[in-house]
């Protein structure tokens, strides 16, 4: 885990204010109860030029998180756009970085509909290295605790609260020697990973739990389903059981700050023989050209700040 890199500024309910200025107060309602929501974006350097990877589609899962609570963001799109592209200006980020907008419910009332509340936004900006080892591959276990039931808590909206769920089975993982765990749903199939999506490679063939299976859509997860077709790999979203885990020839982790992260073993057993598969590698490659503007043919995915 890394510690948070300091930089200059915050976008914070409008303006760029000082990094030490952007504090809330101990009675905001969402730190209480998990009332906000929020997104995580990278945006890579390369060459003079930061690249935002699918801004306008975290966006839009940002204001469809706060469609399910009732939450009305006081900016639109396009100003939330044009904050982040001010944000990385204003922190001359000329290095890899990671951008966490969070909508959440400030403080007004003690109770718990937070309707009345005034909803504040932020948006940081920090320097960003690797989430977990991508070059190693991570050992997994399959947690016990299940992840939030669609039908408990909207796993498919990125809510704060989500997040006590996804700290229990991090937190069990690393005491118990793993890297990472993997979530089963309330129906005990394969889910997610605390903070990723996941995917298993049988006979050339890649599988992916289907949102019915109580994950967040994750836009790493829908681009890699589009690379991995567009390299002539079949895909396909289908319930994905916990032995499969075990005997699949790869498995990889997806996500904004995972990006594409090998699993190499899973309870104690090696995936495949143990080795960073074909597939995981072949995706890996093509995943770092697109996010980094080397390949012409996903530049739409892209919004390129110059910073010369
Ligand atoms: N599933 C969960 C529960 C997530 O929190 C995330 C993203 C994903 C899947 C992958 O979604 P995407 O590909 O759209 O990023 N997690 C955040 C991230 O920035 C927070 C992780 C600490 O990656």
């Amino acid at each position: 885990m890394m510690a948070i890199q300091e930089t200059k500024y915050i976008w914070m309910n409008g303006s760029l204010v000082d990094w030490k200025e952007a504090q809330v107060h101990v009675l905001t309602h969402a730190l209480h109860y998990g009332t906000g929501v929020f997104e995580g974006i990278r945006a890579y350097w390369r060459d003079g030029v930061v690249y935002v990877f699918r801004l306008q589609d975290h966006l839009r899962r940002f204001y469809n998180s706060a469609k399910t609570y009732f939450m009305e963001i006081p900016y639109s799109r396009d100003e939330l756009s044009d904050a982040v592209v001010d944000l990385l200006k204003a922190n001359a980020a000329r290095e890899n970085c990671y951008i966490r907008p969070i909508a959440y419910r400030a403080f007004k009332v003690i109770g718990l509909d937070p309707s009345k509340c005034p909803v504040h936004v932020a948006i940081a900006a920090f320097p960003f290295g690797k989430y977990l080892d991508i070059d190693k591959g991570v050992h997994c276990c399959v947690s016990a605790w299940r992840r939030i039931a669609v039908d408990a808590l909207p796993p498919d909206a990125k809510a704060c609260g989500n997040y006590v769920n996804s700290a229990l089975a991090k937190m069990e993982a690393l005491r118990n020697g793993f890297d990472e765990a993997i979530f089963l749903d309330s129906h005990g199939y394969v889910c997610e990973g605390t903070g990723e999506n996941i995917f298993i490679a049988r006979a050339n063939i890649l599988y992916t739990p289907p949102t019915s299976a109580a994950i967040l859509e994750g836009i790493t997860r829908d681009t890699v389903i589009q690379l991995a077709g567009d390299l002539g790999y079949r895909v396909q979203e289908r319930i994905v059981t916990r032995n499969e885990l075990y005997v699949c020839d790869e498995a990889f982790f997806t996500g904004t700050a995972a990006e594409i992260t090998p699993i190499t073993g899973v309870d104690h057993r090696p995936v495949g023989d143990g080795a960073i598969g074909p597939i995981t590698r072949e995706l890996q490659e093509a995943f770092f050209d697109v996010v980094t503007g080397k390949n012409e043919r996903y530049k739409d995915w892209l919004t390129p700040i110059g910073l010369l």
